[in-house]
């Protein structure tokens, strides 16, 4: 068998479930071509993609931008190492460092990495500017986050499944209450050793959690007071995905003219990942100002990918395409569409609970109990009706379309997803 030979969904999920760790458990569709907000599978089926692949195809599927800019420099120059230089990494280094408001970029490849940077990177601010003695640091992080699957990262989180029999366990973090300030004075005030609070701006993976109005900006006062660092973790929140360049913004500078002029919160060290490269290639980056990212001196951190030629030249592409295409409007303007459709819809049945989110990362909660399969039953109608979702946990299902959707487009999705609720 080539590996250009055309498989049928049934053999390709065979040769999966033979050859393939079972780590995850996909919905029954096997996918073969990606355009725009389409994908089709083995068979030819067309649907609409309502995931992105967890919010990293923003820009839609094989942007052209994305995709000539990919095969141009992997026809060029695809990798060096840091060993030595390579003339695509300082532009993209400037070019985010300017769009986001930063000094500096650490580039990394996937989030899990930019976040494992992140950590390492407040630590060592923590003791040699703020001035903590070595191996006390802690590091305040939210119940049911969701910040990748390396072992220090699985060490903080609660969800027994991403956890169990992976221990012993990284120390020195706390976990707090999402959403509640008071439980994050609290833990600044109870101990000297704080190095950072790492946080998600809408938590993603629980289901889709805004936090309320002005707690981002609220926990980055108290930060700033206890001379603590504010991580946002904006892996799947970031690159317009909330109707904004970033769901914490505080960046008056960028691109996204749309923007109500009121940034949140400028986190003192940003993590980026997903679409930051369009999902044509792992890209992900922690940016933050000179105080904090120079402490990391040569042979303090590094990554044979980390910062490659092509993935500078598919960041700048992709991030060029959120601006040109004003990606950050559409996504607030087709998200307010989308949850006042859906929350019109609830009130009339009783399976949608409630129906939340920002810009086009949105949720709806299903009335049943978290460990029924209701929600995975409507995800495979939705995609016997040409639309592809997946549950986050138990009951709750997430829309996250590409940014590239048209109101005509995202108006078809809508009367797919009530026809299909309705039939239930
Ligand atoms: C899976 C969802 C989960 C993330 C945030 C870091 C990372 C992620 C806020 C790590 C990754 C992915 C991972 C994937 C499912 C998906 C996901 F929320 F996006 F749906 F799991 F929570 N920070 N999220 O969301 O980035 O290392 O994956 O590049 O692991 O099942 P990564």
């Amino acid at each position: 068998m080539t590996v250009l030979e055309k498989l049928t969904s049934q053999e390709a999920i065979e040769l999966e479930n033979k050859y393939g760790a079972h780590n995850y458990h996909p919905l029954p569709v096997v996918l073969s071509r990606g355009e725009g907000v389409y994908v089709w599978d083995a068979e030819g089926k067309k649907y609409y993609d309502f995931l992105s692949a967890y919010s990293a195809v923003n820009q839609g599927h094989c942007h052209p931008k994305i995709v000539d800019a990919m095969v141009r420099q992997a026809k060029t120059l695809t990798l060096t190492s840091r060993a030595f230089h390579n003339d695509m990494l300082g532009k993209y280094e400037k070019y985010a460092t300017q769009l986001f408001g930063f000094d500096k970029l650490l580039p990394m490849n996937t989030g899990a990495e930019a976040v494992e940077t992140a950590l390492k990177l407040a630590r060592k601010w923590a003791y040699e500017v703020k001035g903590i003695d070595e191996n006390k640091a802690e590091i305040i992080v939210c119940e049911n986050n969701f910040h990748g699957r390396t072992t220090t990262i699985i060490s903080f989180s609660n969800d027994p499944v991403a956890r169990k029999n992976f221990g012993p366990y990284t120390k020195g973090f706390l976990k707090i209450e999402y959403n509640n300030i008071r439980a994050l004075q609290k833990a600044l005030e109870g101990s000297k050793n704080i190095a950072a609070f790492l946080v998600e701006p809408i938590q993603g993976e629980a289901g889709v959690f805004v936090p309320s109005e002005g707690y981002l900006a609220a926990a980055k006062e108290l930060c700033v007071k206890h001379n603590v660092l504010f991580i946002a973790d904006e892996v799947q929140t970031g690159i317009a995905r909330t109707g904004r360049l970033l769901a914490t913004c505080g960046n008056c500078s960028c691109v996204d003219k749309n923007c109500s002029g009121t940034p949140e919160v400028k986190a003192d060290i940003l993590i980026l990942g997903k679409a930051l490269s369009g999902g044509a290639y792992p890209v992900s980056a922690v940016l933050a100002n000179n105080s904090i990212m120079n402490v990391i001196k040569p042979g303090n951190h590094g990554s044979t990918f980390g910062g490659n030629p092509i993935a500078a030249a598919v960041a700048i592409a992709a991030l060029e395409v959120v601006a040109t295409e004003k990606l950050a409007i559409n996504a607030a303007e087709l998200g307010i569409i989308f949850r006042n459709e859906l929350t019109e819809f609830s009130k009339e049945n009783n399976l949608v609970k409630s129906v939340r989110g920002k810009g086009l990362l949105n949720a709806i909660l299903i009335n049943d109990s978290e460990d029924s399969a209701t929600a995975w039953d409507i995800c495979i109608k939705l995609r016997d009706n040409g639309l592809l979702a997946k549950p986050t946990h138990g009951n709750i299902i997430r829309f996250a379309p590409p940014l590239v959707m048209t109101k005509e487009q995202l108006m078809d999705c809508i009367s797919i997803i009530k026809k299909t609720i309705a039939e239930f």
